[in-house]
Parts: structure tokens; C-alpha cells; sequence
């Protein structure tokens, strides 16, 4: 039996590609440099998995930036913006990845999407109607090239032109379909050409198979892929899929001339029935997804080998016609336990990051049947907590529901608080400049004490509240500067979380997290924001926010346990943020928002599943949060999206009393769905883009509140930036916020 892998991460061990590439962006390295490192960096991940003994080794999984961006920088799919600036190679792909200020011109990145249910964004290639498709050079190439002078014989990966297109966003009136043929032609000259080369596999992502499909969609795909299975004379395509089983269309392949599909048993809960129903190509060989791509428990090879033997109940013949991969990339994992030394080893054995993934590949190919027989997997010390579980098994229907109803209360809030018409806040966090991360590491390093950087970050917190009222924002919050990642930091205060000291994932172009590890079940210790909140509180006279995560955001943004369903791990975390909102609120601290930035991020690919295996728990959970307060008290919560046009009646069933969302970027096409669904929330549709560092003029701002008015009653309207504050300078925030405060007063007037 061989071993696949269908893409390994990049971002380097300890993150070289990112140090590298941001000192370029500074200026202060060249591209020579860059190009070096990420020699190395593919050498060094080739090496590692020939070594393991994988089979089919990918190339041109790598990237300096996305997978995606390369694929519209190999066909040119590159808009005149950047065209125009006449920059080299590199910095033309950088500024369709980061948007160019300089000399040259300004022009605005491409824009960024979650790539489908992951952490992981990609770039949206723009496509307009003047476009010429035409291979723009070779990447793909050089890279098989590369690891062949090396002695290693790799399959060439690229993201399949149906995901490409199904992905692209369209400027002009042509659609996907009418770029189809230049497509598959170009991917056709692209197979031509690694035949040329002598390359052996070619294996093509198509993860937007595992949505639901149209008529439409299967007939694109088919089109698409005619030429390029025509173009295959001695190379073998493997058709990649993951992220979920590909039903809608899996009749189809079987019948189609790929040499080989890839599938994922793990998150396809249809493949197993797929394969058994309709069975393989004559010639096709199964690319079992068995190894999880996107969770860091070690793998059970038990269920590898129940599967095997199934598949051998069809008749096929595993050892010749099954190849053992990962159910996805690599690229959402970490890439080695063997990188953290904190983490106790009764704890670690459990773990299997990218290079244990590798490992275990390879063990399951050996004989996978007879190893699991004899392999024990080890239990797992205290992940029970009794009275966790007590506490959940005990909570009652009416724990869900917040009293009184929503319109009662906010007549009472309107009294309450006596806001004015149009209120002004931010999301919650303030730059987060240079000088307070290093006393937040000094800190942790040991450097300075407790008293120290108490009394640093208190000064921080009252400048701020300074500032805001300077600028004379309504609503006001403390700025966030003691927080790392808003997941990392409640996950370091609750109990049931492990820590990496180097699980870095990527999230965008040089951008990671390190995802906490959900070990056991969940309860907070003690108070976690109280302090902070009322510190701030005691800094002003206006409203102050409170600042929490929601719990489907830390499920989300976590590694979640496999061993309890996320059902039950989020009522956990639930109630440890509720008792945090009531103790905010026994300190006097009564307007209080509960970020759910990931709600819809985990939202199933298909639309069948949304409600029994998503919804019907994310939204309680969040309601369980907050429904213990009192009517006065108010509730908020931000969304870092505002592609829920789809699920409002759900987000109204959150039953908060206001919520902010990102809507200037997507040209406030929410607010009609908001209207035609009657929504009854408060909303604060972001009025400027706080991606860009651009500052809005007042008029602007006037103009996107005018359009909100036309869709959303006044009384509901709140004025606020899209997003939090944290990753932009203070010059240009201090700037925004002043025009944003004058766009208020000059709406208050009319
Ligand atoms: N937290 C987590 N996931 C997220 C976000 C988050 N996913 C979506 C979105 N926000 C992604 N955005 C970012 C923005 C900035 C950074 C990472 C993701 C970032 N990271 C630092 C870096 O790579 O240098 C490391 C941060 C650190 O030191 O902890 O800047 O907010 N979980
Ligand atoms: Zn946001």
C-alpha cells in the first residue's frame, strides 16, 4: 500500500517564511533572500517526507503567499491596478496579496475570504471582462524541477480550475462559464508541459466538490475537465477532494478519465456509502483520506483498518488499488510536537501534528490490520471534571431565554442608558503598537513584575479612555492591550485548554495563530476580565464595555476534543462565560459584548446539515451566555463578516440587544436581507474599512449611514468602525474615529 499527502505547511518550523517575508516587506531584505529561504524551506519538507517514507510527495504546495493568488498569478489573472504599477514580478504577486502605497501608485489588496470551513484565508482572484488568460511563468515547474534535482519524484499540485472559478469573483458580465474554455485549455498546457518534464502524478484540489452542486456546477466541472484529461498521455491525474464527501457528483468521477480520487474519510461522512454504492473507475486507484488534516489527536488505527476491510467487501483490492493519505492539507496543523517542551508527555502522546502525521502514514501502511490489534490507544488523564458535567446535565430549558422579551427591553434600555440618537463605539480592541507587546512578553518572560506591568497596562487603559472621550465617542471600552488572541487569551484563563508554545497555524498570507487545545471539560477558575472592566469603568463617566469571547468563537478557534461532542463542549464553555457576564454585571458593569467572530465560520459546506449540526446548538449556546441578566443590562456582540444573508432569522435568535458587523467592505448588501426579515436587533453595520489604513472623510461616513437609514430605522442604527482597531497604526485610527464621531453629529442634526 502507498502513502499520500496531499500538501504540507510552509509557514516553516519556527516560522522563517514569515520573518523573511516581512522583513522584505520592510524593505530591509531582498527577494534574492526571500527565494533562498523558500528553497530551503521546500527542501527541507520534501526531505522530511521522503524520509518518512510517503510515496506520493507534493510539490507546489508551497506558497510565499496563497495557493490560490498563485494560481491567478500562473494564468494571469492579474487586474490592470496592478499591472499599472510596473513593479517587478514578486511585488506585483505581493501587491495583489497586500495592496501597494508608494511610489508606484496605490491600489488596494485583492480581497480575502475563509477558505471554506477553516482559519485559513485566501485570496479571491478578480476576473474581468478584458482579461486575457495566459500562462504567466512556472511555478509549478521550477518546483517539481527543484525537489527532481534533489532525487525526489513529486506529484505537482494546483487548486483544480472548477474550485479556482466556483472561488473567483467576477467584475464584469462574463461568468464562470464563459472563462471555462480558456481555462481548461490553460490547464491543459500546464499538463502538457509537466509531461514534457517527465512528471509522473498530477493532482488537481477540487474542495468545492463537497458543497452542495447544481445541474450547472457538475456540467462546468465535466466541461472543464474535458480537455485536461485529453492532454494526459503518460502523467496520471488524481482528482484531490476534501472537507466533506462529493455525493452530488461522485457518479460522475467514477465515470470521468481521472486515474485516481482523492477522498476524505474523515469529515465525508458519505464517502464509505459513495465508494460501496457506486464503486471506483476501472482503472481509478482510492485516495483514502484517513489521516485528520485538521485536528492534532493522534490518529486510530483501528478506524483505518475498519475501513480497509470495507473496502475490500467491495471487492476492491486495498493493496493495490488504495493509497493512505491525510484527509486534507497539512496546512491546518502545526508542524511538530517534537517543538514544545511545556507540554507534559502523558499529554503529548496524544498529539500528531504535520510531521507526526507523517508517521503515522506510514505505520498504518506497514500493516495496518495487525498493528491495530495489538495497539492500545492510551486513555487520556483528567479530561473528566464531575461536576462540569453535572452542571451542564442540569441546565433547563428556560436557561435559554432571556427575560423579558426583546422589545420590552428595549424600551427599558432606551431609559436606561439614554443614549443619543445614533450612538458611537469601536469593537473593543486599540492598536496594539509595538511598545505593548513587548511589556506583554516582558511579562511572561519574567522580565518585569506583576506590579509592573499591572501599572503599564493601566496607564495604557486610561490614555485610551482619554482618547475616546477626547474624540467623544458614546461607548466606550478599555482597548484590549492585555490580550494576545482574543481565543488564546480566554483559553489561558479557563480550565480544560492546553497550550502549544509553538502550534503556529497559518491564517493568512504571513499571519498565524496558535490554536489552544480543548483537553477536557471546561469551567472557569476565577474572573477573568472583571478587573480589567471595572478598572476602566472607574476611568469615566460614560458607558463602558464589557469584553468577552462567545463560546461557539473559542470552540472554533480551538482544537476541539474528539471524545465529547461539540455539543456538549460548547454548553461547557458557555457556562464559564456566563458566570463571567454576571460577575461583570455584580461589578456594575452592564453593557457587555460577546464576540462571536467565528459563528458562521464552522457553518457546514452543506446547507442540509446547517441547522441539526450546527445551528441548533451555536445559537443556544450563545443565548445560555447571556440570559441570566438583567433587562437593563445590555448585550452585544460583533460578527467579523457580514455574509449571513442566508441565516438571519438565526443571528436574530441570538437575542442580543445590538449587534456590529463588517459591511462597508461588501457595500452594505446585508441591510436588505436585514429588512426584508424585519430584523428586530440593534445593528451597527460597520461604516469604514478597518483592513485599509485609508482614512474615511465625513462625508463618506454620512453617506454610508444615509444608506443604512433607508433600510434600518433610526432609533436601531449604531455608529461604529467594522472590526477591532488592533492590528491598524494610532494615527490613522485617532483620525478615522474623529471623522466618525462628526458623521454622527452632522446625522444627529438632520
Ligand atoms: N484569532 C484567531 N483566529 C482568527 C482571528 C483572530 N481568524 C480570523 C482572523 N482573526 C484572522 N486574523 C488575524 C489577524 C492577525 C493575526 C492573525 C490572524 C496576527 N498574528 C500574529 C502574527 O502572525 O504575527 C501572531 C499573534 C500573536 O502573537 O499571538 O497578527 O483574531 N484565533
Ligand atoms: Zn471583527
Amino acid at each position: 500500500m502507498k502513502t499520500s499527502v496531499i500538501g504540507f505547511p510552509r509557514i516553516g518550523r519556527n516560522r522563517e517564511l514569515k520573518i523573511v517575508l516581512e522583513k522584505y516587506f520592510r524593505g530591509e531584505t531582498d527577494i534574492r533572500q526571500v527565494e533562498n529561504l523558500a528553497a530551503q524551506l521546500r527542501e527541507q519538507n520534501w526531505k522530511l517526507q521522503q524520509q518518512s517514507g510517503i510515496d506520493w510527495i507534493s510539490s507546489n504546495d508551497f506558497s510565499l503567499y496563497d495557493n490560490m493568488l498563485d494560481v491567478a498569478y500562473l494564468f494571469h489573472v492579474i487586474p490592470e491596478r496592478y499591472l499599472d504599477l510596473k513593479l517587478s514580478d514578486p511585488d506585483t504577486y505581493f501587491a495583489m496579496a497586500r495592496g501597494y502605497q508608494g511610489k508606484a501608485g496605490n491600489v488596494k489588496a485583492l480581497a480575502m475570504k475563509k477558505w471554506f470551513h477553516t482559519n485559513y484565508h485566501y485570496m479571491v482572484p478578480e476576473l474581468d471582462d478584458e482579461m486575457e488568460i495566459r500562462r504567466n511563468g512556472d511555478k509549478p515547474l521550477e518546483e517539481y524541477r527543484q525537489a527532481k534535482r534533489l532525487g525526489i519524484e513529486t506529484k505537482v499540485v494546483l487548486i483544480g480550475p472548477f474550485t479556482f472559478l466556483k472561488l473567483a469573483h467576477y467584475t464584469g458580465k462574463k461568468t464562470a462559464r464563459d472563462f471555462a474554455p480558456v481555462f481548461a485549455e490553460a490547464y491543459a498546457e500546464l499538463v502538457r508541459d509537466l509531461q514534457a518534464e517527465g512528471g509522473k502524478v498530477i493532482q488537481f484540489d477540487e474542495p468545492y466538490l463537497s458543497f452542495d452542486l447544481t445541474n450547472q456546477d457538475k456540467q462546468l466541472f465535466i466541461d472543464l475537465y474535458g480537455p485536461i484529461l485529453a492532454a494526459k498521455t503518460s502523467a496520471k491525474v488524481l482528482l484531490q477532494t476534501y472537507f466533506g464527501d462529493v455525493r452530488d457528483i461522485y457518479a460522475e468521477l467514477i465515470k470521468m478519465d481521472f486515474d485516481a480520487l482523492g477522498l476524505d474519510f474523515v469529515e465525508g461522512k458519505q464517502s464509505l456509502k459513495l465508494v460501496q454504492t457506486f464503486g471506483l473507475g476501472k482503472q481509478q486507484v482510492l485516495v483514502a483520506g484517513v489521516v485528520n488534516g485538521r485536528n492534532i489527536w493522534r490518529h486510530n488505527s483501528a478506524k483505518t483498518a475498519d475501513l480497509l476491510e470495507a473496502l475490500k467487501q467491495c471487492g476492491i483490492d486495498t493493496e493495490s488499488r488504495v493509497v493512505l493519505g491525510t484527509s486534507c492539507s497539512l496546512l491546518h496543523v502545526p508542524y511538530t510536537v517534537a517543538n514544545e517542551n511545556r507540554i507534559p508527555q502523558e499529554y503529548k502522546v496524544h498529539f500528531s501534528f504535520a510531521e507526526e502525521k507523517l508517521n503515522e502514514l506510514t505505520r498504518l501502511k506497514t500493516n495496518p490490520l495487525s498493528e491495530s490489534k495489538t495497539e492500545e490507544y492510551p486513555v487520556r488523564p483528567d479530561c473528566i471534571n464531575p461536576s462540569v458535567r453535572e452542571r451542564v446535565e442540569a441546565i433547563r430549558p428556560e436557561d435559554y431565554q432571556r427575560f423579558p422579551d426583546f422589545r420590552t427591553r428595549e424600551k427599558i434600555q432606551k431609559d436606561a442608558w439614554n443614549l443619543p440618537l445614533f450612538p458611537t463605539t469601536t469593537i473593543g480592541s486599540f492598536p496594539q503598537t509595538a511598545d505593548v507587546r513587548r511589556v506583554r512578553k516582558e511579562y511572561r518572560t519574567g522580565k518585569i513584575s506583576h506590579a509592573q506591568y499591572l501599572d503599564y497596562m493601566k496607564e495604557k487603559i486610561k490614555a485610551c479612555i482619554a482618547l475616546q472621550e477626547e474624540i467623544g465617542l458614546d461607548v466606550l471600552v478599555h482597548g484590549e492591550f492585555e490580550r494576545n488572541d482574543m481565543v488564546e487569551y480566554f483559553g489561558q484563563h479557563l480550565d480544560g485548554f492546553l497550550f502549544t508554545e509553538n502550534g503556529w497555524v497559518q491564517s493568512y498570507g504571513t499571519r498565524c495563530v496558535k490554536p489552544p487545545i480543548i483537553w477536557g471539560d471546561v469551567s472557569r477558575k476565577a474572573p477573568i476580565t472583571v478587573e480589567w472592566s471595572e478598572f476602566a469603568k472607574s476611568c469615566s463617566k460614560h458607558p463602558m464595555k464589557g469584553m468577552l469571547t462567545g463560546p461557539v468563537t473559542i470552540l472554533n478557534w480551538s482544537f476541539p476534543r474528539e471524545d465529547l461532542p461539540r455539543e456538549m463542549c460548547v454548553k461547557q464553555i458557555a457556562l464559564a462565560i456566563r458566570d463571567e457576564v454576571l460577575d461583570l454585571e455584580a461589578h456594575g458593569i452592564c453593557m457587555i459584548q460577546i464576540d462571536e467572530a467565528a459563528l458562521r465560520e464552522k457553518l457546514p459546506l452543506r446547507k442540509s446539515d446547517w441547522k441539526e449540526e450546527y445551528l441548533d446548538w451555536a445559537i443556544p449556546a450563545f443565548r445560555l451566555v447571556h440570559s441570566g441578566v438583567k433587562p437593563t443590562t445590555q448585550i452585544h456582540t460583533h460578527m467579523c463578516y457580514s455574509e449571513f444573508g442566508d441565516m438571519i432569522p438565526e443571528i436574530d435568535a441570538m437575542d442580543a440587544d445590538v449587534i456590529s458587523f463588517e459591511a462597508s467592505r461588501s457595500d452594505l448588501q446585508i441591510l436588505d436581507a436585514l429588512k426584508a426579515n424585519d430584523f428586530k436587533t440593534q445593528v451597527g453595520p460597520g461604516v469604514y474599512d478597518i483592513h485599509s489604513p485609508r482614512v474615511p472623510s465625513v462625508e463618506e461616513i454620512v453617506e454610508t449611514v444615509h444608506k443604512i437609514r433607508a433600510r434600518i430605522p433610526d432609533y436601531k442604527i449604531w455608529i461604529n468602525p467594522d472590526c477591532g482597531l488592533k492590528t491598524r497604526g494610532e494615527k490613522e485610527t485617532v483620525a478615522s474615529l474623529q471623522n466618525l464621531v462628526a458623521a454622527a453629529r452632522v446625522l444627529r442634526k438632520v
